[in-house]
């Protein structure tokens, strides 16, 4: 029978009307993305453990953008997938999350209203819950993202998830599921420096994490202090996620697409961004090049300037501006 890699359509919950590569055997489809390392999406239906089933369908069209459709979750993970991998692949040549052209699988409808998403090494999978009240499940492009680049920090610097590394961990995460955003480029949910922002995982349409100023969400950290370490991964890493921000972007007011940010500076002196684009150059180089399972902050800033003096030399505006963004999270030398 006919088997080969098709083009399909994906009805989304966040990121409206996509295309998706799927897999035609026979007069059967799957989410299988013979594209990229043959990257599988699964249902779980509820379920908490195995794969599941691999959504299979005799049309190529999946969901219906609402939760009502099983497949739309499918869809929305499968597009991440998708979007995550070309991402590496593009802006860092980098051919899945082991760079070994091999792609991992996800499984969505995770339990009963379970909010929260997760990378698993041992499984080399990607899971997500449906959210409160089944309704909102975190399978937007910065969640998959975040979640997926996990497997890539693991693989490479191995960043311990605990004190300080841990949240260069986190970070790390935000910085590529954001990354993920921007590269997607997708109308439904364009490109922004806040995370889950898609799942209205508070309930009152706020993000989870704000990267211009982490403190917005109540318990980030902005700047480093010598407490930083003790706090959980998650607002830990805001002191990174700062500096990636103000290196990207620069100090101040600023509005990227209809989104507007302040970023206040921990030394009250400002920073001229040097743009994404260089900024993830950066601080890609560093993670795989530098960083080790104990780095801290402190390295985590020779690291970058050692990144930064490679790419762009130790006189360029790029390493000034690195030097600069780490002042300004109160990072020193
Ligand atoms: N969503 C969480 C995270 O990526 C999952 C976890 O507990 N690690 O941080
Ligand atoms: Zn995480
Ligand atoms: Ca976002």
């Amino acid at each position: 029978e006919y088997q080969g890699i098709e083009t399909g359509v994906g009805n989304t919950q966040y990121s409206g009307q996509v295309t998706l590569t799927t897999t035609q055997s026979g007069s059967n489809y799957t989410l299988t993305d013979g594209a990229r390392g043959g990257h599988k999406t699964y249902n779980l239906n509820r379920g908490t453990s195995g794969t599941g089933t691999l959504f299979s369908q005799t049309s190529d069209t999946w969901g219906n953008g609402t939760i009502s459709n099983a497949a739309t979750a499918g869809a929305d993970a499968h597009y991440g997938a998708a979007e995550t991998w070309d991402f590496y692949k593009n802006t860092f040549n980098r051919s899945g999350i082991k760079n070994n052209g091999v792609g991992a699988y996800s499984r969505v409808h995770y339990g009963n209203a379970y909010v929260n998403a997760f990378w698993d090494d041992s499984c080399f999978c990607m899971t997500y819950g449906d959210g409160s009240g089944n309704a909102d499940p975190l399978t937007a492009l910065d969640v998959a993202g975040h979640e997926m680049s996990h497997g890539v920090t693991s693989n490479t610097a191995g960043l311990n998830y605990s004190g300080e590394s841990g949240g260069l961990n986190e970070a790390t995460s935000d910085i590529f599921g954001t990354g993920v955003e921007f590269y997607a480029n997708n109308a439904s949910d364009p490109g922004d420096y806040l995370i889950g922002e898609k799942i209205d995982i508070n309930g009152d349409g706020t993000p989870l994490r704000y990267m211009d100023k982490p403190s917005k969400d109540g318990g980030s950290a902005d700047n480093w202090s010598s407490s930083v370490g003790g706090l959980d991964v998650h607002y830990s890493s805001g002191v990174a996620n700062h500096f990636f921000y103000l290196l990207s972007e620069g100090s101040g007011a600023k509005v990227i697409n209809g989104v507007s940010y302040n970023s206040p500076t921990g030394d009250g002196l400002p920073v001229t961004g040097i743009g994404r684009d260089k900024a993830l150059q950066i601080w890609y180089r560093a993670l795989t090049t530098k960083f080790t399972s104990t780095t801290n902050y402190a390295a985590a800033r020779t690291g970058t300037l050692a990144a930064a003096g490679e790419l762009y030399g130790t006189t360029s505006a790029e390493y000034t501006a690195v030097q600069n963004a780490w002042a300004a999270v109160k990072v020193g030398s």
